[in-house]
């Protein structure tokens, strides 16, 4: 798979690359900085084959080609840390019986035959439909499933991860530090399939709320920055769970894009170590806010203000 392209050069893209650099040196490494070193090393490439839509492998939604990949290259040589044992099976405790009560109360069931490769046809584009993290305004209000089908069941928080006591969404998480909070709840990371099954629904529409793109989720803040810092950083903009209600999923999920971006296992990636994580829904900026695209490039230990957490579970017998 070739790497991304990005032309773009507007002042958010631009301004996110800083932030992208400044994220490798404190919390991990890009894909393209290890990829760019190993192939100066013998021309290999860590560019993922990732099965799944073409929405799907456009890979990069928040996070455009660090400009200083010199800094990012030279932290590729220091040891990795050992690689997390991943959860992959943990059951949730049932509370009732019956259908959606065999989820926590926190939780929600998801239930149905999910469709692993889906096309959509974008009617109006609000970008460049060339650039890989192109917007699109409205969808032909039908989707086409051109891969296979499989029955799901599972359980998926309703709202993004909240610590106890406080009253916005936790951030800088990351795959990592959502494994073990996903643990300590009794609970694990969503799959990517478990997510866009989750987001889209059976209709398996573009955005968990519709067809057409509209104000119901944070997403779209024009102010990213905080310029009275010497050094360039994000704002935190994270809103409370109870902020947009409107931005849920035909399963009754809320935020599943924008506000926190939610780092979820790739199957196909399982053993990759550490690029197992795909980040999904995109944040409070503009991106692409939609259920199927992921972005890949960070390791399992990036983290940065716009990262949260969200869990799944099995339900009981499964
Ligand atoms: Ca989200």
């Amino acid at each position: 798979m070739a790497s991304p392209s990005f032309r773009f050069a507007g002042n958010v893209y631009r301004a996110e690359a800083v932030r992208d650099t400044a994220s490798v040196g404190k919390s991990g490494m890009t894909r393209r900085a290890l990829a760019v070193v190993l192939a100066g090393l013998g021309g290999l490439s860590l560019c993922a084959a990732r099965p799944g839509s073409s929405e799907a492998s456009a890979t990069r939604e928040d996070a455009p080609p660090s400009q200083s990949l010199a800094h990012a290259a030279s932290r590729v040589a220091a040891p990795e840390p050992p690689a997390p044992p991943l959860d992959t099976a943990v059951t949730a405790p049932a509370q009732a019986s019956g259908a959606q009560a065999a989820c926590p109360a926190d939780m929600l069931l998801v239930e149905g035959s999910y469709c692993t490769e889906v096309r959509h046809v974008c009617k109006k584009w609000l970008d460049d439909e060339k650039l890989s993290y192109a917007r699109c305004a409205v969808y032909e209000p039908r989707a086409t499933c051109v891969g296979s089908r499989r029955a799901m069941r599972f359980c998926v928080d309703r709202h993004e991860y909240t610590a106890p006591g406080d009253e916005l969404p936790k951030n800088y998480g990351s795959f990592v530090t959502a494994t073990k909070i996903c643990k300590n709840l009794a609970k694990r990371v969503c799959t990517e399939s478990e997510w866009n099954f989750a987001c889209e629904g059976e209709e398996m529409r573009p955005y968990p709320y519709g067809w057409s793109r509209e104000p119901k989720c944070n997403q779209d803040q024009a102010e990213l920055y905080d310029r009275s810092r010497k050094k360039l950083a994000l704002k935190d903009l994270r809103a409370p769970a109870s902020a947009h209600p409107e931005c849920v999923s035909p399963f009754g999920v809320h935020d599943m894009v924008g506000n926190m971006d939610e780092p979820v296992l790739r199957e196909a990636a399982r053993y990759d170590y550490p690029f197992r994580n795909a980040l999904k829904g995109g944040w409070w900026m503009s991106g692409r806010n939609r259920c199927r695209p992921s972005t890949t490039a960070h390791d399992d230990h990036y983290q940065d203000v716009q990262v949260g957490v969200r869990c799944c579970a099995d339900t009981p017998g499964d």
